[in-house]
């Protein structure tokens, strides 16, 4: 992608409405742009990010044996009226009237309308167990939109809904989602902590929140310092053995983890000082069980192994992949702009020409940027007519983790520079060589470490 052909408003100054660094950045690197209050337009580079973002959930949600589809974002009240959440849901649901006067509301999250689903296509026990998720538009009129797409009225979740025979079942779904989501917010390079929590509007008595540490999060929260440095479960995790899984969950809600609201000061106290953690934290997924509370007024029942009905046990899996975009930022960057992992990157490499128009630079980009291509390496070419200064400025604050500068003065001495956006390591190299590194360095980053 050649910059003087792309769309990237980057803003000079930092805009004032801006409280957090994440929010500032966004809209200085030309990633989003308020429409109104809490509701933002994707700009090319967010959506470059938001969509790497969706595909690395949608992997994990499908590794663990969670099947997409997808749910529309207007749905008819009366299928809240049938859970009882119609009324209960309050000032936050937007409730919409129709040209013919009928009650419908933009999807704040989906549990009705996937129960109804269900019920009208699962008939036995041998359908079960069945997860099935999207990632769809949700509104929420919260009171205080803040922090850009952090709190927004307008925001993308991933949501998942488990349906099973037995509350151990549905135990075995869970542990799924919460393996699911270890792997998921691994790849995004962060480090997310599941920790015990309150379920609010959801409902249900099983629940955990999965928190980022972040100075600028929204929850105070309290947790072991071990769970820092805990291993992800790997790619080659068996989805199916039952004891392994809740191994795995049972290690990773071993240690002492809670949101304030959840908050044991007895117990915390009871660590060790160099133990405890008190920070603060950005929530970016949450898990409910919730067993029959929708399919018990809905319903949702299958044919048992005996033939008699059983109402089957549900569980909800949620991730905000434009929060999340929010969140990566708030964990990675520096005074100058975005770092981005590799893993969701807009671009791999910022191939940047010092002297647009100069013939023997120009030909060493074109090639550059051809191999490059070739070897599937995203490069977005740094062609515009502008002071070096101010392009590496700019592609500095757009974060990509690559830059590959090419300057007449290192043409004639056959040599281009490489520099490492996170560390701000130089390396010059041949041409040839460059691309070799670039290549083995970008295809190891975009991998889970
Ligand atoms: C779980 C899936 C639910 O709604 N129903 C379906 C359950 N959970 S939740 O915790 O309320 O939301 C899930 C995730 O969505 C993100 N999120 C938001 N992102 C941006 N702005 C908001 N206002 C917002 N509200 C929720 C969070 O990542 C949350 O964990």
């Amino acid at each position: 992608m050649r910059l003087s052909r792309y769309f990237l408003p980057v803003l000079k100054e930092t805009p004032k409405e801006a409280e957090i660094i994440s929010h500032q950045l966004m809209l200085r690197a030309g990633l989003i742009r308020q429409e109104s209050a809490g509701i933002y337009a994707w700009l090319p580079l967010g959506l470059r990010v938001l969509n790497k973002v969706n595909t690395i959930i949608r992997e994990e949600q499908n590794r663990s044996g969670a099947v997409e589809l997808l749910m529309p974002t207007i749905q008819s009240a009366d299928l809240w009226r049938e859970s009882g959440r119609y009324d209960a849901y309050g000032k936050e649901m937007l409730r919409i009237r129709d040209r013919h006067e009928r009650d419908m509301l933009f999807g704040p999250t989906n549990e009705e309308m996937i129960t109804g689903i269900f019920r009208t296509y699962a008939k036995s026990y041998r359908d079960l167990p069945l997860n099935l998720y999207h990632i769809q538009w949700k509104f929420r009129d919260e009171v205080r939109p803040r922090f850009g797409v952090m709190r927004s009225r307008e925001f993308l979740m991933k949501d998942a809904y488990s349906f099973d025979l037995s509350k151990e079942a549905a135990r075995h779904s869970y542990n799924k989602m919460f393996v699911a989501y270890l792997r998921t917010f691994a790849r995004f390079g962060l480090k997310a902590i599941p920790m015990r929590a309150d379920t609010g509007p959801i409902g249900g008595d099983l629940s955990h929140e999965f928190i980022i540490l972040a100075e600028t999060g929204e929850s105070e929260v309290f947790c072991h310092k071990d769970y820092l440095a805990f291993p992800v479960p790997s790619s080659d995790t068996d989805f199916d053995d039952v004891a392994n899984l809740q191994a795995t969950v049972d290690r990773w809600t071993s240690l002492y983890a809670a949101t304030s609201e959840m908050h044991d000061p007895g117990a915390y106290d009871a660590l060790t000082a160099d133990a405890r953690v008190s920070a603060r934290g950005i929530e970016v997924g949450h898990i409910f069980y919730f067993g029959t509370k929708y399919s018990e007024p809905m319903k949702a029942t299958v044919q048992g192994p005996d033939g008699k009905p059983v109402t089957v046990h549900m569980g909800s899996y949620g991730i905000g992949p434009t929060r999340v975009v929010a969140a990566l930022i708030e964990a990675s960057h520096d005074k100058d702009g975005i770092v981005w992992p590799v893993s969701v990157a807009p671009f791999e490499v910022a191939l940047v020409n010092l002297k647009p128009g100069d013939a023997d630079t120009d030909r060493v980009v074109d090639d550059l940027e051809q191999r490059l291509e070739a070897a599937g390496i995203e490069v977005l070419v740094d062609d515009r007519d502008d002071r070096p200064g101010a392009k590496f400025a700019s592609m500095d604050l757009i974060g990509v983790p690559y830059q590959l500068i090419v300057g007449p003065k290192g043409v004639k001495a056959g040599e281009v520079e490489i520099k490492s956006r996170r560390d701000g390591v130089r390396r010059t190299l041949a041409p040839d060589d460059a691309v070799a590194a670039l290549a083995a360095e970008v295809i190891a980053g975009r991998k889970l470490a």
